[in-house]
């Protein structure tokens, strides 16, 4: 016996990204509803080798159905959670919407699946931002060896963590570049975002940072550690699909870089390459599709006592986004409902 799952937002990057994950693993499922709005509605969705039809989520009746994996945005979020969650439906949301709510568990499977027991308070399971599950991950084996005080991370995430239109912006604008005439101007980005970089993710928060840049430090804190300081500069490249991070640990007792590489080696998500030559580590291109967090670069900081200095690359639909939502419908299945 299986589960019915409903997949909200379906016609999206991370919708679809969703159904692609939960057939690719085998997710024990009875039954799959794909939502849309209505504006997306007679769309088709795959769904392993079946295609289903969109339904509206206006219309939809969340009773009876086990749990919802939302993509929707927080605004639509705010709508249709309460409403499916208060029909009985667990709701997996990937938005913004109920991350620091303290009633609503913030997981991430490899760090803190135990918190998922906090759910039933409203019902609701938020996904973290995208940027924060990969650095987590990576954080967590090394924390327990030797305890993290501070973090100072740079970050240079793909435009598909904005979204479809934020993708085609960077091909059109890409294209137009060499057009006369043809030029495309910036829309979904505030700056040309071909062959440029732009230091501003999210709103400006009144403190001078950016709510990306907000985002990884709170939810750094409440998935791994309240204790562990973290500074944070998110910055927009021309790369289609893969966050990449450049991350500086401060911890409290020491750790030889060696041994960093074998205790990253044995943890749960990640893979190491690391060799110390041309091409021996990984970038973007070579991380999507895939569901591991990659780490290259690991080396000593000689400018503290116990620093460590490391790069850290992710597929931001999969682990940053949809992959770790169908892990988080994975420990909720095996733990909490148990129907599998
Ligand atoms: C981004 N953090 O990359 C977003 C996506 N969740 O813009």
């Amino acid at each position: 016996m299986g589960y019915r799952v409903v997949v909200a937002g379906a016609t999206g990057n991370v919708g679809r990204e969703m159904l692609n994950i939960l057939a690719e693993r085998q997710f024990p499922v009875d039954e799959i509803a794909a939502l849309a709005s209505r504006k997306s509605l007679g769309t088709e969705v795959s769904f392993g080798d079946k295609t289903l039809n969109t339904q509206d989520i206006d219309q939809f009746d969340f009773a009876g159905w086990d749990m919802a994996l939302f993509a929707i945005g927080s605004e639509a979020t705010k709508k249709y959670a309460p409403v499916a969650a208060a029909a009985g439906c667990v709701v997996i949301d990937n938005s913004s919407l109920y991350r620091y709510d303290p009633d609503v568990p913030l997981i991430v499977p490899e760090v803190n699946a135990d918190a998922i027991e906090g759910y039933s308070k409203k019902n609701i399971i938020a996904n973290p931002n995208c940027s924060t599950a990969q650095m987590v991950v990576a954080l967590k084996p090394l924390h327990d060896r030797a305890r993290i005080k501070r973090v100072v991370v740079s970050t240079y995430q793909s435009v598909s963590g904005a979204g479809k239109e934020a993708i085609d912006e960077l091909w059109d604008q890409t294209k137009g570049m060499y057009v006369p005439g043809q030029e495309v101007a910036p829309k979904k980005f505030t700056k040309q975002i071909a062959f440029n970089v732009i230091p501003h993710i999210d709103v400006f928060m009144e403190d001078g940072s950016t709510k990306e840049e907000w985002k990884m430090v709170a939810e750094t804190k409440k998935i791994l550690d309240p204790s562990i300081r973290v500074t944070a500069t998110c910055v927009r490249v021309p790369v289609f699909v893969g966050h990449s991070e450049a991350i500086n640990i401060e911890f409290e007792d020491h750790l030889d870089e060696d041994e960093a590489r074998d205790i990253l080696r044995e943890a749960p998500g990640i893979l190491v390459v690391d060799k110390r030559e041309d091409g021996g580590y990984v970038t973007p291109v070579e991380c999507v599709g895939d569901y591991a967090t990659f780490i290259s670069r690991i080396r000593q900081d000689s400018t503290i006592d116990n620093g460590l200095n490391l790069w850290c690359v992710s597929d931001n639909l999969r682990k940053g986004a949809a992959l770790n939502a169908v892990q988080i419908a994975e420990v909720l299945g095996n733990r909490v409902l148990k129907k599998g």
